[in-house]
């Protein structure tokens, strides 16, 4: 049990090219092996399809950690992303204690919100919990609007550099990590990342193609993911997860109205390129 591998908790959307369907394929290509536990199937994803099953697996989770700890079983870094519930949050803060090895990394990505609104199903309490596991995060991927719940900062459409400033101040406040802020965009036709540490603020800003395109978020995560756990810099990292979620953007629009998730898959290619 040796080898290097890495741990990815999240959900399982039978259908709807996010979570598990994109960061198993996208960390696989990286060439990492990976170990996944599903925080809960569900059907569909929740964004646009309607009367999706949802089978919260928080349960398991306490009996698969005691497994794993007696077969001796760890991970070089865990990357979260969806979870099921407010009360699996605690469970996975435990895995992440148990289960790392020395020098291992965790890279949470908040997925709650988006476009000023948290997803369906998520509240308050939610939220308040998810904060505690930003504080163990060595890498926070949250989007605007999920900075905005995690600070408590009201959430804007039209943002300037001030505003995105204390937004990471803020965020600094609530992990030790490194901030990877997702989706700045001070004009209409670009977009940006920020990587934020003790006050060093970087941008890669690049071409806005298509407004909120569904799960690129997670897409953008398990390509970071990957590209760090290959050896890249953080800012390396956030810049191929870029270019390689445009590309995929860029892709999906060949396809007539596909709406539901990005068509990542034949733009794989380009990103072991990128790695090389
Ligand atoms: O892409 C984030 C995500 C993951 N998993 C489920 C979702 C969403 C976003 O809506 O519904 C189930």
């Amino acid at each position: 049990m040796q080898d290097k591998k890495i741990l990815t908790i999240q959900d399982i959307s039978c259908v709807g090219q996010c979570s598990l369907t994109v960061a198993l394929p996208i960390l696989s290509a990286s060439g990492i092996e990976t170990a996944i536990l599903p925080s809960a199937v569900l059907s569909t994803h929740t964004g646009g399809f309607t009367g999706y099953t949802f089978r919260d697996l928080t349960d398991d989770m306490p009996k698969i950690e005691d497994h794993w700890n007696r077969e001796g079983i760890r991970f070089d870094a865990v990357y979260t992303g969806y979870l099921g519930s407010t009360r699996q949050i605690g469970f996975v803060k435990s895995i992440i204690d148990s289960t790392l090895s020395d020098g291992a990394f965790t890279v949470i990505d908040p997925a709650m919100a988006d476009n000023g609104k948290l997803y369906y199903g998520f509240d308050d309490a939610f939220v308040q919990e998810m904060r505690t596991l930003a504080g163990k995060a060595d890498y926070l991927l949250p989007n605007i609007t999920e900075a905005c719940f995690l600070t408590g900062k009201e959430y804007r459409q039209e943002i300037d550099t001030a505003y995105v400033a204390d937004l990471l101040e803020r965020l600094s406040r609530i992990t030790p990590g490194t901030v990877i802020l997702t989706g700045v965009s001070y004009r209409p036709d670009t977009t940006g990342v920020v990587v934020y540490k003790a006050g060093d603020i970087k941008y890669y800003e690049h071409k806005k193609i298509a407004e909120g395109c569904h799960g690129t978020g997670d897409v953008y995560a398990s390509a970071f993911t990957g590209a760090l756990f290959r050896g890249k810099t953080p800012f390396e990292a956030a810049r191929i997860a870029a270019d390689y979620v445009v590309q995929c953007i860029e892709n999906t629009q060949r396809y007539e109205n596909h709406w539901y998730g990005v068509k990542f898959e034949e733009v794989l290619p380009r990103l072991i390129e990128m790695l090389k």
